[in-house]
C-alpha cells in the first residue's frame, strides 16, 4: 500500500513540475513576433551521461591556475538546428543517447511584455538549461512546448544548452522498436517568442461540425480577467467585439451564408482576426464540414472516397527528417502528383510545415501520435504521456481545416489495459475537439474459413467514427482466396478505410512477377493490381491509404542487398524514382 501511495504521490508531483516548467504552447506560434535561433549549435556527445552530473549547463572556464574542466563548447562538435544529427555526422548515424546543444545569443529588452523560448519539437527527451540554470523539461519527440523565460533572460549574451536523449525504453512513446529511423536531436524550429503581458494565449475557430452557416470562435486569455477582444473575418464582413468572463475566456459564434467552404479541390482560406486590449494575432482558417452517417464519411454535405497516402517526416535524398517549408513542398508535391486527396501523416505529428502547405494544397489529414505497437499499456505513465502528447498535438493543429482525423493508435492487440488506455485518449480529444473524425488503426482482420470472408473481432471499433485497417495481402499474408473472392464482412454499418496495404520492391529490380521474394516491381505491382481488385469487395471502404509515398530508412529492415536499413514498400524510391505500382495507383485514384 505505502508503495503504491508513493508512486502515485511521485508520478503526481513529476507530472506537475513537468506541466509547470515546459508548456503548452500558446495557439498560432508562427503568427506571432519570433526570433529564430536556428542555425549551427555547438555540441558535446555524451554517450555515458556524464555532463548533467559534471554540470556542463554552467559552461565553466578556468579561471584560477589550478582550474580545470574536461568541456567546453568552444571549437568543437557543430550542429544544424533544425535537423536530426543522425544525419550531420556519420559517427550519428546509429546514435541513441545524449547530445548537448548550446548556443549564445542577445535578446531584445522586454520592456512591459513577455518572452517565450518556443521548440517545435525535440527527440525524444530534453532538459533545457538557461545562463546555468534548468529552466524546462519535456519528453514526445514530436509536439512543441513552450517555456517562459522572461525573468531568465539577459539582453546580451545569454547561454542556451539543450540536454537532448533519444534513448529507447519501455515507458516510452513509441516505446522499445518501430518500423523508422530513431531520430535524435533538435528537429524542428527554435523560436524566441515576445508577447505582451497578457496576451492571446488560445483560440479554436472552426465552422460547426454540421452547419454550413455557422462559424463557432472560442477565446482564451493568458490571464483569468475580463478585457474586450474582437474576431474578425474581413472578406465575409463579420466582426463582433466580446468580454472575456472572469476566467479571460469567451465563447461566441458567427452566421453567414456566404462562407466558401474548404475542400481539397478549392482550399478556401480566410483571414481570422483575434486582438484583445493588448495583443493580436491573425492567420488563415478554412471552414468545412464532416461527419459519418451510417457507412460513409461526408465532406461539406456529400460522400467522399479518401484518396490517401502515407509519408514519414523524412526526405529519403538526404536521409534525415524533415523540418522546412522546401522539405514540406517535397513531400507534398509528390503526394498531388500521385492524385491524393488525403494525407496519413506517419506515425506522428509532423511539423508545422507540413500541417500548413497540406492545407493550401488541398489535403485533408489524418494526425496521430506515435502509439505503435508494443505500447506499455498497463503503466499509468504513459497513459499520462499519451495523453498529454495527444492534447499537444490537438491544441497545435486544432484550427487547421484540413485535419480531419486524430488517430489515436495503430495496431494494437485485444486486452482491457489497451481499451483504457486508448479510451482515454478518445476522452481527451472530444474535451478539445468535437468536429474531427476519430480514427485508430488496426491489423486484427483475419480470414474466416467456414465463411470464406475477412472478418475482425474486436468490440472497440464501436468507439470510433472510421475504423482503419492495416493489412498486407501478397506481403505478410497470402492469398487464402484469390483478390475476385476477397470478401470483407468488417466494420459492417461504419465506415473503413484500408489504411496500410502493400508490399516491397528495389527500384529498378524487374521480373519475377509473382514471386514475392524477387523484391521486384513487377511483383510490388502484381501486389497492388491484386489488391485493387479486393477492393473492390470491402462495401464499406471509403478509403485507401498504401504504404507507403518514398522509401524510408528503418534499421527494421536489414536484407543486405534488398533493404540495407530501407523499409523499400515506397511507391517511390530513396532517390525519388517513381516504381510501377506508382503508375496502378495513380490511375486508381484518377478513377475515383
Ligand atoms: C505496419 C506499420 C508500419 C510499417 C509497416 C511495414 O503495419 O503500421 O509502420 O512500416 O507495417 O512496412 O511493415
Amino acid at each position: 500500500k505505502p508503495r503504491t501511495f508513493y508512486l502515485a504521490l511521485s508520478l503526481f508531483l513529476s507530472l506537475i513540475f513537468s506541466n509547470s516548467i515546459a508548456q503548452q504552447t500558446m495557439t498560432n506560434v508562427y503568427g506571432r513576433n519570433v526570433q529564430s535561433l536556428n542555425g549551427k549549435w555547438d555540441a558535446i556527445i555524451d554517450l555515458y551521461d556524464q555532463g548533467r552530473k559534471n554540470k556542463i549547463y554552467l559552461n565553466k572556464k578556468p579561471e584560477t591556475k589550478i582550474d580545470f574542466y574536461e568541456y567546453s563548447f568552444d571549437h568543437g562538435y557543430r550542429l544544424n538546428v533544425p535537423s536530426d544529427w543522425n544525419s550531420q555526422m556519420p559517427e550519428l548515424k546509429y546514435y541513441e543517447g545524449t547530445i548537448w546543444y548550446a548556443r549564445r545569443f542577445d535578446a531584445a529588452k522586454q520592456h512591459t511584455g513577455k518572452t517565450f523560448l518556443y521548440f517545435g519539437a525535440v527527440s525524444y527527451r530534453c532538459r533545457i538549461y538557461l545562463n546555468g540554470k534548468e529552466i524546462g523539461q519535456h519528453e514526445g519527440g514530436f509536439t512543441p512546448f513552450q517555456i517562459d523565460v522572461t525573468d531568465a533572460l539577459k539582453e546580451r549574451d545569454n547561454f542556451l544548452a539543450v540536454e537532448v536523449n533519444n534513448t529507447r525504453t519501455v515507458d516510452a512513446i513509441p516505446a522499445m522498436a518501430f518500423d523508422w529511423w530513431n531520430y535524435g536531436g533538435i528537429t524542428r524550429d527554435v523560436f524566441l517568442v515576445s508577447i505582451p503581458k497578457v496576451f492571446i494565449e488560445d483560440y479554436f475557430i472552426q465552422l460547426d461540425k454540421t452547419k454550413a452557416d455557422k462559424i463557432n470562435a472560442s477565446i482564451k486569455l493568458s490571464e483569468k480577467i475580463s478585457q474586450s477582444v474582437t474576431v474578425e473575418i474581413p472578406e465575409l464582413q463579420l466582426k463582433q467585439t466580446l468580454k472575456t468572463d472572469v476566467n479571460g475566456e469567451v465563447k461566441t459564434s458567427f452566421a453567414s451564408k456566404k462562407i466558401k467552404r474548404w475542400s481539397p479541390s478549392s482550399p478556401t482560406l480566410y483571414k481570422v482576426k483575434v486582438s484583445s486590449e493588448n495583443d493580436q494575432v491573425e492567420e488563415q482558417i478554412g471552414f468545412r464540414n464532416v461527419w459519418v452517417k451510417g457507412e460513409d464519411i461526408y465532406l461539406n454535405d456529400k460522400p467522399i472516397f479518401l484518396k490517401s497516402i502515407s509519408f514519414h517526416e523524412e526526405i529519403p535524398q538526404r536521409k534525415g527528417r524533415a523540418f522546412s517549408e522546401a522539405d514540406a513542398v517535397m513531400l507534398l508535391s509528390e503526394a498531388k502528383a500521385l492524385g491524393c486527396n488525403m494525407i496519413r501523416l506517419a506515425h506522428y505529428p509532423q511539423n508545422e510545415y507540413i500541417v500548413r502547405l497540406a492545407e493550401k494544397m488541398g489535403f485533408l489529414l489524418w494526425e496521430e501520435i506515435p502509439i505503435w505497437q508494443g505500447i506499455d499499456f498497463k503503466n499509468e505513465a504513459t497513459k499520462a504521456k499519451a495523453g498529454k502528447m495527444m492534447r499537444e498535438m490537438i491544441m497545435r493543429d486544432k484550427n487547421r481545416v484540413a485535419l480531419t482525423f486524430w488517430g489515436v493508435a495503430n495496431e494494437t492487440q485485444l486486452s482491457e489495459p489497451r481499451n483504457a488506455f486508448i479510451k482515454s485518449l478518445i476522452e481527451i480529444t472530444k474535451s478539445i475537439d468535437t468536429t474531427r473524425l476519430i480514427t485508430a488503426a488496426f491489423d486484427l482482420v483475419r480470414f474466416n474459413k467456414d465463411r470464406q470472408v475477412f472478418v475482425m473481432d474486436d468490440p472497440f471499433i464501436k468507439e470510433l467514427d472510421v475504423v482503419a485497417i492495416n493489412k498486407y495481402m501478397g506481403w505478410y499474408h497470402p492469398w487464402p482466396v484469390t483478390p475476385d473472392k476477397s470478401i470483407w464482412d468488417v466494420a459492417k454499418g461504419q465506415p473503413l478505410i484500408v489504411s496500410e496495404f502493400g508490399g516491397e520492391a528495389l527500384y529498378g529490380k524487374t521480373g519475377d512477377a509473382d514471386v514475392v521474394s524477387s523484391w521486384s516491381e513487377d511483383y510490388q505491382a502484381t501486389l497492388y493490381r491484386e489488391n485493387l481488385e479486393m477492393f473492390k469487395h470491402i462495401p464499406n471502404l471509403r478509403g485507401t491509404s498504401p504504404w507507403v509515398l518514398f522509401d524510408f530508412r528503418s534499421p527494421f529492415r536489414f536484407h543486405p542487398t534488398n533493404q540495407e536499413d530501407w523499409n523499400r514498400k515506397g511507391l517511390v524510391s530513396d532517390q525519388g524514382y517513381r516504381k510501377k505500382a506508382w503508375y496502378l495507383m495513380k490511375e486508381y485514384y484518377d478513377g475515383k
